[in-house]
């Protein structure tokens, strides 16, 4: 089953977007119904991704802040001034300017798929670093993408935040390394946040918090399917559920049927009895050791790695 994975926005005759559409149809089809992570990103889901960065279970953007805060000196011994930044995603608010600031870059350049975020983030990160070029590329990240011109000759590193490389099954990701090293080129930089495994308690509670709002996220997902493609999906009848799965080391979000129930998406019937699920997405952690093999199975070799003050989350250099 693809539960990740991206590809550039193509719409249908009626305003449908074909690849979420075939995406969720596949998805259900399956023995386990899942959907790919990636569509939780509509407008209201970034808005609810951005209010669970600010949960008090939720560390992991916490975490990676703090350690960019922290060890600005030691960015700039081990990268050094002059570099293209590349970041593989369209940038958050906070923690590339940390980067940036403490580096002094030639060039940044945003990797997203969606045209909007990149242009104001873009806009955003020109207007607070008014001498550094800024050159957006729209583009799928999970491919090797051609870079500018203008930054041809500049040393690059690329710049992962988030964990977001958690999102992927192994194979995947190491799919990703492998693209990201084609794309940056030879003696380029990777700098990667990662998260590691803790108590399972720890970690079910950032996916399941106190409030309800990743339980809003991820119901936002079916909400996001009944309204683009004309499902019927009865949102009360769905629960939320985080869970530690310990053969794959990651949190899995699920979306759990209360009691048996029908519904229909883009004119496709589909049930489910109680218990049983749609996967919604899979969040994995890792150790210091499985860290390093993913990287070395990426073609990356880890320089250095730091942690937050609680030793929770990882940032890691690595080279080519
Ligand atoms: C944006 C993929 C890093 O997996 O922690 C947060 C998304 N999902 N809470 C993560 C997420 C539920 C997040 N990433």
């Amino acid at each position: 089953a693809a539960y990740d994975g991206l590809a550039l926005v193509e719409l249908d005759e009626d305003g449908v977007d074909k690849a979420f559409r075939a995406d969720v149809l596949a998805g259900l089809a399956q023995e386990q119904k899942a959907v790919p992570a990636r569509w939780f990103y509509d407008d209201a889901g970034s808005e609810l991704f951005e209010d669970i960065t600010r949960l008090p279970e939720y560390y992991p953007t916490r975490a990676e802040t703090e350690i960019l805060r922290e060890h600005g000196d030691e960015f700039l011994d081990l990268i050094g001034p002059g570099r293209a930044v590349v970041e593989f995603g369209s940038g958050s608010s906070v923690k590339t300017p940390l980067l940036l600031r403490a580096i002094e870059p030639a060039a940044y350049v945003p990797l997203d798929i969606s045209g909007d975020f990149l242009r104001a983030a873009a806009g955003d990160l020109a207007a607070k670093f008014p001498g550094l070029p800024v050159h957006p590329v729209e583009a799928d990240f999970m491919r090797e993408v051609a870079l500018p011109d203008a930054v041809a000759d500049m040393p690059k590193l690329g710049f992962f935040p988030g964990s977001t490389i958690g999102n992927m099954v192994a194979r995947t990701a190491v799919d990703l390394l492998r693209s990201m090293r084609g794309t940056l080129g030879a003696g380029s930089q990777l700098l990667i946040g990662m998260d590691l495994i803790k108590d399972p308690k720890v970690l079910e509670a950032a996916y399941d918090d106190a409030a309800g709002v990743t339980a809003e996220f991820n119901l936002n997902l079916a909400r996001r399917i009944n309204r683009e493609l004309g499902g019927t999906i009865p949102l009360d009848k769905l629960h939320h559920v985080a869970r530690w799965n310990d053969t794959f080391a990651r949190v899995e979000m699920h979306l759990e049927a209360l009691e048996d129930i029908a519904f229909e998406v883009s004119g496709h019937r589909f049930a489910m009895t109680a218990g049983e699920t749609i996967h919604t997405e899979n969040s994995h952690k890792f150790s210091h050791r499985s860290q390093h093999t993913l990287l070395l199975a990426g073609g990356w070799t880890p320089l250095r790695r730091w942690l937050d003050s609680q030793g929770r989350f990882s940032l890691i250099l690595a080279d080519w």
